[in-house]
């Protein structure tokens, strides 16, 4: 039996993996299904293939698919495509459109007054690059579908039941706060935030859990199709989305500081947003993106748990997997890296070097 701990978008996802693979799963979840303490809800996302780095490039390139088994599987759709814009000398435009040319993934380059006429609503200073495969995944409905999908599949989930101990034998002992004892052959780690929390016999990489704030504002005209957005520049890296249905009723875009978050921990954090952050996203979406109210109709706070190189962990300890701190940027990928830490947990693949633990940053 394998125990997948933490339900957020990683653990769903690993649990759907391995139940669709027909190993017997039991997923732990501390809160309820779908809670809002950690870094897995929300309606909105960002999907891109427009990383610096060509190793994620193939990454998002395998996510895709496992993006679309997903929602064959669950019968529903999780990705909507919206295509991507990346703006600002921090983004290199040109440089990104160099590495998705190696990588063959479509993408246009435009200059400022190009990129104006086709975005009026959106103020461009330099260069774009625009690639139609970005989108935007819905966090709340892809975990929802992982674990009903899980459960039909076979696995048995335990809610609202938080995980206390981990011992390492010859198999896996979890202890639970309601005096559970649960061995299993094999436990996937998917506590994010919490994983420091949970004193395991392992020595993780030095981890930042920040609180991060987002905020949704309102479009002037609805009709607009806004793509997703990553800009940074020497002041700011902020990214925008579209909302979906956290942004109200009306469509709205998400707009949220990348690098500004309140360094805390999943114990600690206040859940409280932080003003100076909504006062810094309102002034750079009246100064960036006109085409949108620059009072925020909706706000919320969500954590990363982030890395020193901000490369994920996903690595295998003895009878311990360990998938969690995703470094802000690893929800497009949950159903791949599902897989991947269904692969180590049965032994199908190695740890790669790049997310192991004991890699140096
Ligand atoms: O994964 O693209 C991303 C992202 C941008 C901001 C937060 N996550």
């Amino acid at each position: 039996m394998i125990a997948v701990v933490g339900a957020g978008l990683m653990g769903a996802a690993t649990a759907w993996q391995l139940a669709r693979r027909g190993h017997r799963v039991t997923l732990i979840e501390a809160y309820d299904m779908g809670h809002k303490r950690g870094s897995s809800h929300g309606s909105s996302r960002i999907f891109r293939h427009a990383y610096a780095d060509p190793f994620y490039v193939r990454l998002t390139g395998r996510a895709s698919e496992e993006w679309r088994e997903l929602e064959a599987d669950a019968s529903t759709p999780l990705l909507r495509t919206t295509g991507g814009l990346d703006l600002g000398e921090g983004r290199d435009p040109e440089g990104l459109a160099e590495v998705l040319a190696a990588a063959g993934v479509p993408y246009e380059l435009l200059g400022a007054e190009a990129a104006r006429e086709r975005w009026p609503y959106l103020r461009f200073t330099g260069p774009a690059l625009y690639h139609p495969g970005a989108g935007v995944l819905d966090a709340d409905a892809t975990v929802a579908a992982c674990v009903r999908r899980a459960v039909e599949h076979g696995a048995d989930v335990w809610s609202g039941v938080r995980v206390t101990g981990v011992d390492v034998r010859d198999k896996v002992l979890l202890r639970t706060a309601d005096g559970r004892e649960l061995a299993a052959d094999t436990a996937v780690i998917a506590a994010g935030a919490w994983l420091p929390e949970l004193g395991l016999p392992v020595a993780l990489p030095r981890l930042t859990v920040t609180q991060q704030q987002v905020f949704h504002f309102r479009q002037r005209e609805p009709d607009e199709r806004w793509p997703v957005l990553v800009t940074k520049d020497a002041r700011m890296q902020t990214y925008g989305l579209p909302s979906g249905s956290d942004g109200g009723p009306f469509p709205a875009m998400k707009v949220a500081e990348h690098d500004r978050g309140t360094p805390t921990t999943a114990a600690t954090r206040s859940g409280v947003v932080d003003p100076s952050s909504r006062t810094r996203v309102s002034e750079f979406v009246r100064d960036r993106l006109p085409g949108l109210e620059p009072e925020p109709v909706a706000e919320a706070t969500c954590l990363y748990t982030t890395t020193p190189d901000e490369d994920f962990v996903l690595d295998r300890h003895g009878p311990l997997v360990i998938a969690s701190p995703c470094s802000g940027h690893g929800a497009k990928f949950a159903p791949l890296i599902g897989a991947m830490a269904a692969d180590l947990a049965t032994g199908r693949a190695e740890p790669h070097p790049r997310f192991r633990l004991d890699r140096s940053a």
